[in-house]
């Protein structure tokens, strides 16, 4: 298994528009989603747990599906089984891993990013000990990794902490939750010492302050007259940078070889005109999204959010030693998720709109969107890592990417008593062709000068989605049988896009010289 030193040398692909040799090509998923098991192994319930499954009539405006309140919590709670509860069950993960680590051995992947259940490791989060069937669970999945020689980048709390923590301290708003993180990320840093190298603390940390449940544990709570209702969210945020840098220090102690890196989901605006006013709005809502990597890269808030609060009336919290340890603390790379670029303007109505679920925006009309309204930018993908690259110069880490999108599965299963073979087929030309789309894009930047670590497609393997919870939603190169109410036999089926992606790796690149896809029958 190859590390590449990031400290030294900031520029090691010299520019020639190859992918560096030592190339993390890999996937990614979460724990929540994939896992399932949800009450096995002294794993206690997670936030993630008690978001049900909710029909909309179309997943645009999903803000709703992602939130909880004490009432739909209760009732989770009392609601035992998978039946509903879409993320207890995830892929199947928790008793599928070793084949599913075979497929991606298979590919030839050379790392794989991944997610550690708090709620595994400390089921109440505030237990005294941890949990050692946790603790040993992810430790054979790592053993299993390095025979493969395949890298885990662990994201230590991917919208995923201990429903405890949510219900009886108020989630990431409670400032005692920073000491639970700290005692979580060194007993996993300590236990997994020179198994894991690449550690994300917190998932795409700019979300708490747009999904507070699903980002920060924050309970969506009858409005306070004349508190602003994102007073909660910024607070829980400050906390989880406190937490964030506190884990960066535990990490490098414990391991002082070991690289730690932020996760900001980075959505770039583009101004709707050339009217100055377009895109003088537009760099601010840039900055509203960097200066989460600002606080992780650069060690302090910036001007921008700090005038935001003001003009807002919103009073985070600060303790004493807190700018020190932001400062002291900063990450080693910048790691990110890329799925669309938005646009911005200061009438924005004069526009129409994507109606994409997530983040409706204005609608571009230089790019088409998916099933689902999120914008296809491949370019604005080299964009972001020159953008990125030029305002930190840290090594960045594309850690998700990928197009979700309805497959059909075609044919039939192996029939042993007629002797007949498995026959299961899922042609996925389009999803081929976005990675090539934006991995070409990728390789320019590279050639612009940027230092990019690797890219893990997001999913792998098909699994739950975080904003609808659809099994629907497929992202995998691995479908997976399953519907959205978990009825199927949940066997894996390598789709073309895996046969594509193992030849991407195999030729670290080379292939999206190629056309487009070789079908598998
Ligand atoms: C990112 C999350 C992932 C993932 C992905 C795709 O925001 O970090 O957890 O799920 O988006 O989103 P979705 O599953 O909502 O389609």
């Amino acid at each position: 298994m190859t590390t590449v030193d990031t400290a030294t040398d900031p520029s090691p692909t010299g520019a020639t528009g190859a992918f560096p040799d030592a190339f993390l090509w890999g996937v990614a998923f979460a724990a929540n989603q994939v896992e399932g098991g949800f009450d096995e192994g002294g794993k206690g319930l997670s936030q993630a747990d008690v978001i049900p499954f909710r029909v909309a009539s179309d997943y645009v405006d999903i803000t709703s599906l992602m939130e909880a309140s004490a009432a739909s919590i209760a009732q989770a709670v009392a609601t035992p089984g998978t039946d509903g509860y879409p993320k207890r069950r995830g892929s199947d993960f928790y008793h599928r891993w070793e084949s599913d680590i075979d497929l991606f051995a298979e590919m030839g992947l050379k790392a794989l990013r991944m997610s550690i259940a708090w709620s595994r490791i400390f089921p109440n989060g505030d237990d005294l000990e941890p949990n050692e069937e946790g603790l040993l669970f992810y430790e054979r999945l790592f053993l299993r990794l390095r025979e493969k020689g395949i890298a885990p980048v662990v994201t230590m709390s991917h919208y995923e902490m201990p429903l405890n923590l949510v219900t009886e301290y108020g989630g990431w708003t409670n400032r005692a939750v920073v000491g639970l993180f700290e005692r979580y990320a060194r007993t996993i840093a300590t236990r997994y010492q020179g198994l894991v190298h690449y550690w994300l603390t917190f998932n795409e940390i700019n979300t708490t302050v747009i999904e507070p449940y699903t980002g920060g544990g924050v309970i969506a709570r009858e409005p306070d007259p004349g508190v602003d209702p994102r007073q909660a969210s910024y607070q829980a945020l400050h906390h989880q940078f406190v937490a964030s840098a506190s884990a960066t220090r535990i990490v490098h102690d414990v391991d002082p070889s070991a690289q730690v890196g932020c996760m900001l989901a980075r959505m770039s605006h583009y101004p709707a005109s050339s009217d100055p006013a377009d895109v003088v709005k537009a760099q601010f809502d840039n900055n509203m999204n960097l200066f989460h990597s600002d606080v992780q890269v650069r060690g302090r808030y910036s001007g921008h959010v700090r005038r935001f609060w003001r003009d807002q009336g919103i009073d985070v919290r600060m303790e004493p030693g807190d700018d020190e340890l932001l400062a002291a603390n900063t990450v080693d790379f910048l790691s990110f998720s890329y799925y669309m670029s938005l646009v911005s303007s200061v009438a924005p109505e004069k526009y129409g709109a994507t109606g994409g679920n997530l983040f409706s925006t204005i609608k571009n009309p230089h790019l088409s969107t998916t099933e689902w309204g999120w914008h296809l930018d491949p370019e604005g993908l080299r964009y972001v890592l020159n953008d990125l690259w030029d305002r930190y110069q840290v090594p960045l880490f594309i850690v998700e990417n990928g197009l979700g999108a309805t497959d059909v599965l075609t044919g039939s299963p192996a029939d042993p008593t007629m002797g007949a073979p498995d026959t299961r087929r899922v042609h996925d030309p389009y999803r081929i062709d976005y990675f090539v789309q934006h991995l070409r894009q990728v390789r320019e930047a590279i050639a612009d000068g940027v230092n990019l670590l690797g890219y893990t497609a997001w999913g792998g393997l098909d699994i739950v989605s975080a904003s609808t919870s659809q099994m629907t939603k497929r992202y995998g190169v691995i479908y997976v049988d399953a519907d959205d109410d978990g009825r199927g036999s949940f066997d894996r089926i390598r789709k073309d896009s895996f046969y594509w992606y193992k030849r991407l790796v195999d030729t670290n690149g080379e292939v999206l010289d190629e056309l487009m896809s070789q079908k598998s029958d």
